[in-house]
């Protein structure tokens, strides 16, 4: 950030079919092959959605002061109009919305083992976040399920 190597607040992986490389937030990532548990969920994801997901972005949110800050997925390699599932495993956390025009604002309860499908103009429009909170939390893992082109 600003030409200085900052941590980020959280621990990632990234997973994908062949060796695809990522930039997300100025980190470029290198998939990892899938897993043959990553594989079963995408399986299941991809048929609820209906899409093909070629990677996926894994989260893990050590406790309450873990977070991922404002942002939309909009880099140029997800395409026009992604879609993105986001599975999320553990402590239940708030997805909060931004609409970045209007400024109108929600937030989302995200429970364990809930799907949280974004698609059309979502990322043009909207931004999301996961903010640090007070109240002490457990971890929690969010995969987001990504078409890569
Ligand atoms: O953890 C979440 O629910 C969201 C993660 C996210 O927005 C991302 O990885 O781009
Ligand atoms: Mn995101």
């Amino acid at each position: 950030m600003f030409g200085k190597l900052v941590k980020l607040p959280r621990l990632q992986a990234w997973y994908g079919d062949d060796y695809q490389q990522y930039t997300y937030s100025n980190l470029t990532l290198t998939a990892l092959p899938f897993t043959p548990s990553l594989l079963s969920l995408r399986e299941k994801v991809s048929d609820f959605c209906q899409h093909r997901f070629n990677s996926v972005l894994a989260n893990y949110y050590r406790d309450q002061h873990d977070s991922v800050g404002w942002h939309s997925d909009d880099e140029p390699e997800l395409g026009e109009q992604p879609t993105i599932a986001s599975l999320s495993f553990g402590a239940q956390r708030l997805f909060h919305l931004k609409h970045k025009v209007t400024g109108e604002k929600y937030k989302i309860p995200l429970q364990s083992g809930s799907l949280l499908v974004m698609s059309g103009p979502t990322q043009h429009y909207w931004q999301h976040a996961i903010l640090k909170t007070r109240r002490e939390q457990p971890m929690r893992i969010n995969l987001t399920f990504r078409k890569i082109y």
